[in-house]
């Protein structure tokens, strides 16, 4: 009787061996007839290269498809709406697997995200938000609290004035989510000290060129009364810094500069005493694009808004942590 229970056992192990056996993934490499892995194709709508910011995004994004060995179509819209509506179409034309977009502005989406999502395509937004009627129009939004940001800069820019400061704003591009929203942060926090004020406040479309362009417009006919700027990115604020330094008006010390991103130049410009502070906004979203759109492909569900948490940092502290910024 118990052989006969061995014996059993030992044949339902061997069965199951067998069926592990035919589970095994097969490779796509054992000649004709064999089931080919099929490579995942993601189509990434990139709003341009108008910082430093958004070059580290794009290298993290390419680098991480690369790693992984996804097939990444990238298209590069140079800062028009329309050449990104262009690109999903595209994408979607292309039954690509996923969507990234990094939406240039809030608004206008909803019809190409409807063509996206009838065609069954996954939409990942990073880096900046958009409005629609529709929140199922996209899965998820990766990304910075911009709001945020705008509010850690005003409460240190009024720590630092103690409160009293005549402010000119320097605004990232318009209509675009980070500029709406680090304005909105930063006037919040405003409300509450009545001796700072923003004086003047302008789109510098987040480029250091027209950073320096609008500062100098700035300081031909305000000069005496510029007590601090605030800009909505790095770039920005260096071009600024450049044109108060022309100027002979010594930004970091008699002007009080502060900026948001958080990039290797704004660190230099910090250690040279030029930069005050700058609030740090993550671009190095490439492997939690790809985690999430490996989530999303397996169907289980993924937060509508996966945030990045960031800091504020000082001239002060500049020198030391230089060496260990990745971008
Ligand atoms: O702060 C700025 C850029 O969308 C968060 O875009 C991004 C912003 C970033 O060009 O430098």
């Amino acid at each position: 009787m118990r052989w006969m229970i061995v014996a059993a056992m030992v044949a339902l192990v061997g069965c199951k061996q067998q069926a592990a056996e035919n589970k095994a993934p097969t490779t796509g490499a054992e000649g004709a007839g064999a089931p080919v892995v099929k490579k995942l194709t993601v189509g990434f709508s990139q709003v341009g290269a108008e910082s430093a910011w958004r070059t580290a995004e794009t290298n993290s994004i390419r680098g991480e498809a690369e790693k992984r060995g996804v097939e990444l179509k990238f298209a590069d819209a140079q800062g028009k709406q329309a050449q990104q509506i262009q690109a999903l179409t595209s994408f979607i034309a292309q039954k690509v697997d996923a969507i990234v977009l990094a939406p240039v502005v809030e608004t206008g989406w909803d019809v190409v995200l409807t063509r996206a999502k009838e065609a069954n395509i996954p939409v990942i937004l990073v880096d900046r938000g958009i409005k629609t009627s529709d929140e199922s129009l996209y899965t998820t939004l990766i990304a910075s609290d911009f709001v945020e940001e705008g509010r850690m800069a005003a409460e240190w820019l009024a720590k630092k004035t103690n409160g009293k400061a005549n402010v000119y704003e320097l605004q990232g591009t318009t209509g675009a989510a980070p500029a709406i929203d680090r304005k909105k942060g930063f006037e919040e926090v405003l409300a509450k000290y009545p001796d700072m004020k923003i004086i003047k406040s302008q789109s510098a479309d987040f480029t250091r060129a027209k950073g320096k362009e609008v500062m100098e417009a700035f300081i031909k006919s305000d000069r005496e009364q510029i007590q601090a700027v605030y800009a909505h990115n790095d770039d920005m604020a260096l071009g600024a810094i450049q044109a108060l330094d022309e100027a002979g008006m010594n930004p970091g010390k008699d002007v009080t500069v502060i900026s948001v991103d958080g990039v290797k130049g704004a660190f230099e410009a910090m250690v040279a005493g030029k930069l005050n502070a700058t609030v740090e906004c993550n671009p190095l979203l490439g492997p939690l694009v790809f985690d999430t759109i490996t989530k999303v492909r397996a169907g289980e569900k993924v937060e509508k808004f996966i945030k990045s948490h960031d800091q504020l940092f000082e001239q002060t502290t500049a020198a030391q942590v230089i060496g260990s910024r990745e971008y």
